[in-house]
């Protein structure tokens, strides 16, 4: 974001680890102001990926800061010491053989050289650099020059560097990028550092970071980075909204241009055949599309995910030059409403039969993975999976894409998640979360397959503070985006929540007979009807059944089912299945499996090799589980949709 905490890097390692020296305050951050589009292609635009091996050096410092008082972004990496090859996108935790990279908390550097083509550093061209994420605080330097910095992962950022590359150019271009994964009270997630004093246990200076959050806390440039050019009058963003009755959809739009405010727009929006349906122009107004095709999830419509693409075309006169921008939006037309007992998409009540995900995965930790991404949604839809929640913070924009593609429905989940101390409570917390949320609405708000945010996981939301801060967050949410519905997910018991009352959906996790009554299956029906019953009744609002699981490790029998055995994962699942079932009938809108995979957390006693929640192993091989699941959410699609039978058989061949 944005707001760099305050007094910028400086500030934030003196809060963060006063271990860390200080080092100079910078500026350039962009806040979350302008538009994130993503970076398309277009006759206006190129794009370049600077993907692949980059140079790295772990700052090992014992104050992690050798790096900013010897100024390492001034020279190549490799003259101020040694470097390693660092994949990008990746975490860089499990790439090499030392265990001090995998578990280190402070400063990396990573750099990239460049070249640009020639013709990008003509007047009037913009050159911006754009990363998709990384974790978690990011300084970014062009040629030694500060160009942005950002507080937080899993959100896009980037810089306008022009000036740099087209007023000095330098061949190769070099692209440096210091990034800091602590974690304090104020940040998204939270976490803290705790020295060890005491001598007599612990070497000088020993630190750890406590978390609140159950997965590895993979650090690294995670998402592409990319750079692409922009006319320098440009498209800067794009908001879409849609409302439609059967034979007619209204698509509103609205266009902000930088750069000039002599300008002219015009617009078509085109259907997937390339017809032009409908046209505009100016800045703001209604396409209206006869007869429209609707995006439908995944199957409740033998054409799910239905996609028109709006084509902006911009014209601007600047130093005696026409200047022109293209830029081409997807936009799904579909509506969504919450009544007190349904969830409705275009009309027609929706039942969430999903899945809870995260990135993560072996070697690359949680950086993008395009042959991961595709045979996850290969098996979400062999599942019957229609939906998934973004736990525990945003996903990579190029799922996101192919949620909107496939008409996967998404709960779009911010990373607030493990807020469990007083202090994350504050007003610097909140103004933080407020920003993340402005960010992610920002980046996700044209998104069809987004139909709800959820604003944090698991909060302690029974402490007082908890009830000013859900009240701001939400209505913060909902002023930036009136069109969607906004919850948190919430394992606070019923009567004691402070954040509920100003949810739309109830979104609760529980694990009976695991955490609570472990080994106990036949507490369930009792124990889970009870929950819905008090919620329901205190509430009135629809409840998904947000989290349920049971770890088991693949290939571990027992009957009678014994804890940690696939058995015992499926007998867990029967049982919760049976009240889903009454239950759905009522008011249950939901249930999402912890978890689609098995992945990686710290060490514990309680994790073997990480959480065995997955009904998929962490390799993506299916658990007995998967099957069971697999059955129910068929027959629960083919149940409630009018599909022919036959997709089922189809998606087996997937
Ligand atoms: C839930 C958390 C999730 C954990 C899960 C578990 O929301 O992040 O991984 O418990 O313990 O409470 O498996």
């Amino acid at each position: 974001m944005a707001a760099a905490a305050p007094g910028g890097v400086a500030g934030l390692c003196r809060l963060l680890l006063p271990l860390l020296a200080a080092v100079p305050a910078a500026g350039g951050s962009r806040g979350a102001v302008g538009g994130m589009l993503y970076p398309r292609e277009s006759p206006s635009r190129e794009l370049k990926e600077l993907g692949g091996v980059w140079s790295f050096r772990a700052d090992f410092s014992p104050g992690r800061a050798a790096g900013f008082e010897q100024r390492w972004y001034r020279r190549p990496l490799r003259e101020t010491g040694p470097v390693i090859d660092m994949p990008v996108p990746a975490s860089f935790n499990d790439i090499t053989q030392d265990p001090n990279l995998e578990n280190y908390i402070g400063w990396v550097w990573y750099e990239k050289e460049v070249l640009l083509p020639q013709r990008w550093l003509q007047d009037n061209l913009r050159v911006v650099l754009r990363f998709g994420s990384a974790h978690y605080y990011s300084v970014v330097w062009v040629n030694g020059v500060q160009v942005v910095e950002h507080e937080g992962g899993h959100l896009p950022f980037e810089a306008d560097i022009s000036s740099i590359v087209q007023g000095s150019p330098q061949i190769p271009c070099r692209i440096t990028v210091a990034l800091n994964n602590t974690l304090t009270p104020h940040t998204l997630p939270p976490g803290s550092i705790e020295y060890m004093n005491d001598r007599t246990r612990y070497p000088k200076n020993y630190f750890v970071q406590n978390i609140r959050f159950d997965f590895f806390n993979y650090a690294g440039i995670h998402r592409p980075v990319v750079l692409y050019t922009t006319p320098s009058v440009y498209i800067d963003d794009i908001t879409v909204t849609t409302t439609s009755t059967e034979s007619v959809a209204k698509v509103q739009y609205q266009v902000s241009v930088v750069g000039s405010t002599l300008y002219s727009l015009s617009l078509s929006l085109r259907d997937q055949e390339g017809r032009v349906v409908a046209t505009g122009d100016g800045p703001a107004g209604v396409l209206k599309v006869s007869n429209p095709n609707l995006w439908w999830p995944y199957l409740m419509h033998e054409n799910p995910g239905y996609r028109y693409f709006l084509e902006v075309k911009m014209q601007a006169q600047a130093n005696e030059a026409l200047l022109e921008d293209v830029y081409t939006l997807p936009v799904g037309i579909r509506t969504i409403h919450v009544t007190s007992t349904q969830f409705l998409i275009n009309g027609k009540p929706f039942y969430f039969h999903g899945v809870n995900k995260h990135e993560d995965a072996d070697i690359r930790g949680k950086g993008l993975d395009w042959a991961l991404i595709v045979k996850d949604f290969n098996l979400l839809r062999w599942l019957g999976a229609n939906s998934f929640r973004t736990s525990h913070y945003p996903y990579a924009e190029e799922i996101m894409d192919l949620c909107d593609a496939y008409g996967i429905v998404v709960i779009d989940e911010c990373p607030g998640v493990g807020i469990k101390m007083p202090e994350s409570f504050g007003n610097k917390s909140l103004q933080h979360h407020l920003v993340v949320m402005e960010e992610l609405i920002r980046r996700d708000k044209n998104r069809p397959s987004v139909v709800m945010w959820s604003v944090a996981n698991e909060p302690a939301a029974e402490l007082p503070p908890a009830a000013y801060y859900f009240k701001t967050l939400v209505a913060h949410t909902k002023a930036l985006d009136p069109t969607r519905p906004v919850t948190f997910v919430t394992d606070t018991n019923y009567a004691v929540d402070r954040g509920a009352p100003y949810v739309d959906v109830i979104c609760v996790n529980s694990y009976f007979s695991w955490y609570h009554d472990p080994g106990h299956l036949e507490v369930i029906p009792l124990q889970l009807t009870a929950q819905f019953e008090n919620w329901y009744k205190t509430y009135q609002k629809p409840i998904i059944q947000s989290e349920y699981g049971a770890d088991s490790v693949p290939g571990l029998h027992s009957d009678p089912p014994l804890m940690f055995s696939e058995e015992y994962q499926k007998a867990m699942l029967r049982e919760y299945h049976s009240v889903f079932d009454k239950k759905r009938k009522e008011y249950v809108i939901g249930e999402l499996i912890w978890n689609f995979a098995d992945f990686m957390t710290n060490q514990g006693t309680t994790r073997v090799l990480g959480n065995k929640k997955g009904i998929f192993t962490r390799q993506r091989q299916p658990k007995s589980a998967a099957f069971v699941l697999r059955e129910r959410y068929w027959k629960i699609a083919n149940e409630s949709s009018c599909l022919p039978p036959i997709m089922k058989s189809h998606i087996l061949f997937l």
